[in-house]
């Protein structure tokens, strides 16, 4: 288990190498941003952006990934697929020919960074720190969600220098995911936020095998027990905001995997979603860390743990959180003790609503 979490963690610091690599660009709209076709795009956003930096990153991913285990080829799916701007992006043999592919696509200068952050053979600190007496897995039986950039409409407004009070860069995040697939339960997750504390990065990471839970991180040492309440979109119904407020503090905040880190670090107690607007790869990743953390990530409308081992298809919304998601992590810390076992807590004020 060590290594393949060891793999998740050095494959995230990649992506977020790409995160990086695009800042400070001389040519401001230079990220190649290209607009989702309707099957593709999220229903949260009039409009669903994807840029070079997304496809890129998720490639790196999925070729670290396939690389130390080839017994995943086949089995790493993401958000984003690997065309963009009538070009299919691939992680060549080396730096020239990547930049050189992407050179394409954007400014030269902005290529080769792309490229070299894409090749370096990064260690993130966390790789010799990492426990060794992890319980075996069975590599041949997991499968790997990944969200290469999370809150891109953030990275695009944080790149540009347009991101609203926080917003932008800071509520970025890498998210990856593995389940097993023979059960759909998540395992092993990894949330890395590239641009955390002036871009010096912050990475949970969880897993949740076999009834043995682990976790660590760098950078994750605050822990605010709650005080953040409820994280919601600011997107969500007012209905369900104006329910939840009976029971404690609602704050608004933005990216997926952002309040999920937020929950799993403790900061808000639980995020509530009504709408189907996360996806598979948004939850993977976080929900192996909430279960190692004594929590979960359920479905709004059913109230079922969110499962994985979807079968394959060409329609995204195949992969979509359907009906909304309820996390949370462990309340037993929380600062307001009436606000313990927020699981029964959540689930009764939605059946006493109306
Ligand atoms: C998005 C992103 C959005 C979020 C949406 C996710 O993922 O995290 O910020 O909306 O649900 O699917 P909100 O910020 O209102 O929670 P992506 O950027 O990867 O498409
Ligand atoms: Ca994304």
């Amino acid at each position: 288990m060590t290594e393949i979490l060891r793999a998740l963690i050095n494959a995230s610091e990649r992506a977020a190498l790409v995160a990086r690599s695009c800042c400070n660009s001389d040519n401001k709209n230079d990220l190649l941003v290209a607009e989702k076709s309707d099957g593709e795009a999220n229903a949260r956003f009039e409009k669903d952006y994807k840029t070079i930096a997304d496809v890129l990153a998720q490639e790196c991913i999925r070729k670290t990934l396939v690389t130390k285990f080839p017994e995943l080829t086949g089995h790493v799916r993401g958000e984003e697929c690997c065309e963009i701007g009538g070009t299919s992006i691939k992680l060549a043999d080396t730096v020239d020919e990547t930049a050189e592919l992407l050179t394409s696509l954007v400014h030269p200068s902005l290529a080769k960074r792309m490229a070299v952050a894409a090749h370096s053979d990064t260690k993130h600190p966390l790789h010799y720190q990492l426990p060794s007496d992890l319980p075996d897995v069975d590599v041949s039986d997991l499968g790997i969600w990944i969200d290469p950039i999370d809150a891109t409409a953030e990275f695009i407004a944080g790149i540009n220098g347009t991101a609203a009070l926080n917003k932008g860069l800071q509520v970025v995040t890498v998210l990856i995911g593995a389940y097993r697939r023979s059960t759909g339960e998540p395992v092993i997750g990894v949330i890395n936020q590239p641009f955390f504390n002036s871009s010096q990065g912050r990475l949970l990471w969880g897993i949740c095998y076999e009834g043995v839970k682990r976790w660590g991180g760098h950078n994750v040492e605050n822990f605010d027990l709650g005080t953040a309440g409820i994280y919601m979109s600011s997107a969500e119904d007012p209905l369900i905001r104006k329910t939840f407020m009976t029971i404690c503090n609602i704050t608004d905040a933005a990216g997926a995997g952002n309040k999920l880190l937020g929950v799993a670090l403790g900061d808000a107690i639980a995020y509530i979603l009504s709408k189907s607007t996360t996806f598979l790869w948004d939850t993977c990743g976080p929900h192996a860390i909430l279960k190692a953390r004594g929590g979960d990530v359920i479905s709004f409308d059913t109230h079922a743990s969110i499962q994985y081992n979807v079968p394959n298809s060409s329609d995204p919304q195949q992969f979509c959180n359907a009906g909304g998601i309820i996390a949370y992590g462990d309340s037993d810390q929380c600062v307001n003790s009436n606000l313990r076992d927020i699981k029964n807590i959540i689930l009764k004020t939605l059946a006493n609503r109306k």
